[in-house]
């Protein structure tokens, strides 16, 4: 039997607009703006409007998650339906009711709720007006916006988050044109970064002036890393490795945990003259409000080779022009989702945090196996045969506990996800859920997967 700490959370992942639906919401976050305006763009047309319907439906939901042996949440807190005024920071009553009874309804249920604050729902006003965190003034709103979350919640949520996945917005809002609003600009892409990181920091800061250092409250960042593989161990490989390392994961790992940015990351961006606006005032701010406690999401690794260097320019600076993508021949892929499957990364990034970044605790926020059509593995009761996932779960796990054994410090195992829920432009197109959601009769039963996961949490490991 393979036995993770005592004290070890089994949890799930979810978040506000991937699960809520839109309901009774007063504003819209750029994801229910886009999809109103161009549907089409989404997997088969499905839009965020009722996704799992957990709005209506969380009492059940959460009832059969904890069947499901689900023992802590993370979801998140919507900006776009918490808050009535933005720049007042004033509340709507009916989402403070909502969120009270939801994290009320988790713990009645034995579960440990886990709070994340933006999960890639910029309300869409503010994106218009300003940018979204492309604008200072937003990361301001931002922190108050927080602030009324800790104040309203705080009383009963003990583990806070600033951002999940933050490297996505870059990505999809700014390089790779899948999150609103479809930008292509490397430059403002580094802006957004920084920014980020200050709202991150400001974010603690109200924290702290609440909390003080309360051991019995934490905050975070939720990271999704990638660690950053060189196809071979010629010096243009292993550079373009060093900078997709530094690009994909220290560029937040640094400020959130070490205080400032990765010194070589600089250099180049510098050298490069897409440096951000920024003052020394922030920084001072970013190297002070360091994390409690981080979260990892890992799905997959980031193999890199030297660029080929023909189509790609300073002129149009993109952080691709330093590493080129390279399929690892022989590696191992999930079909369906187009991603290699590579456990051992999370022992390699266990170790990393052991080792180099003050072996904080830290936990895995998010890791599963995204499946298409599963009604194939169905049978007649409408039950999932998903042996492929529990696979999955057991060979990460299995790293991890390898990691855990030698010093690191993780605390935990969330799968993602509970419930199967709506994915931003994927929609339904992959599942990953341990219990199925039958979007057209919100008909939810757990999977093969859901009951090795309770037997797992309930003897805290698996044979
Ligand atoms: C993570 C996100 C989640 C979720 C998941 C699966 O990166 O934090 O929000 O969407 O990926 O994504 P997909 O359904 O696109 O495979």
């Amino acid at each position: 039997m393979l036995k993770f700490p005592s004290d070890f959370a089994w949890g799930a992942a979810t978040s506000g607009p991937q699960s809520e639906g839109t309901f009774k919401k007063k504003h819209q976050n750029v994801f229910d703006y886009w999809y109103a305006n161009d549907p089409d763009k989404f997997y088969d047309g499905v839009g965020p409007d009722t996704a799992s319907n957990f709005f209506n439906d969380y009492k059940e939901d959460l009832a059969l998650m904890r069947k499901a042996g689900i023992k802590s949440l993370r979801t998140s807190i919507q900006w776009s339906r918490l808050i009535d005024d933005f720049e007042k920071c004033t509340v709507n009553q009916d989402a403070v009711d909502f969120y009270n009874n939801v994290i009320n309804a988790m713990l009645e249920n034995g579960i440990e709720p886990y709070m994340n604050l933006c999960h890639f729902d910029m309300p869409v006003e503010l994106q218009h007006k300003y940018g979204g965190f492309e604008s200072k003034h937003v990361t301001d709103l931002y922190a108050g916006f927080a602030e009324q979350c800790f104040k309203l919640f705080g009383d009963r949520v003990k583990n806070w988050f600033t951002f999940n996945e933050p490297k996505v917005i870059l990505d999809g809002a700014y390089l790779y044109q899948f999150h609103y609003p479809l930008k292509v600009d490397g430059p403002l892409s580094v802006q957004v970064a920084y920014n980020i990181n200050l709202a991150s920091a400001k974010t603690i800061e109200r924290f702290r002036k609440l909390y003080g250092n309360d051991d019995d409250k934490r905050i975070g960042i939720i990271l999704n890393l990638t660690p950053a593989y060189s196809a071979s161990d010629s010096k243009e490989d292993k550079e373009a490795a060093e900078f997709a390392e530094l690009w994909a994961n220290k560029m937040f790992l640094d400020p959130a945990i070490l205080g400032c940015y990765p010194e070589k990351l600089v250099e180049i961006l510098k050298r490069d003259g897409v440096l951000w606006d920024y003052t020394q005032e922030e920084l001072d701010l970013i190297a002070k409000e360091t994390i409690d406690v981080l979260g990892v999401n890992y799905y997959h690794p980031f193999r890199v080779k030297a660029p080929e260097v023909s189509s790609k320019s300073l002129q149009d600076w993109m952080p691709d022009i330093y590493f080129d993508e390279y399929e690892m021949p022989g590696r191992v892929m999930n079909v369906d989702k187009g991603w290699e499957i590579f456990p051992e990364a999370l022992y390699d990034i266990a170790i990393n945090v052991r080792d180099n970044y003050k072996n904080i605790p830290w936990f895995v926020s998010e890791n599963g196996m995204g499946v298409s059509r599963e009604e194939r593995f169905m049978d007649e009761n409408g039950v999932v045969h998903d042996d492929y996932r529990i696979n999955f779960m057991k060979n990460h796990l299995k790293e991890l506990h390898r990691g855990i054994e030698e010093g690191s410090n993780c605390h935990g195992y969330f799968v993602w996800t509970g419930i199967d829920c709506w994915s931003w432009m994927n929609a339904y197109r992959n599942r990953y859920g341990l219990i199925r959601d039958d979007i057209h009769t919100q008909i939810k039963t757990i999977k093969d997967s859901g009951r090795w996961f309770k037997e797992t949490s309930d003897n805290n490991g698996f044979e």
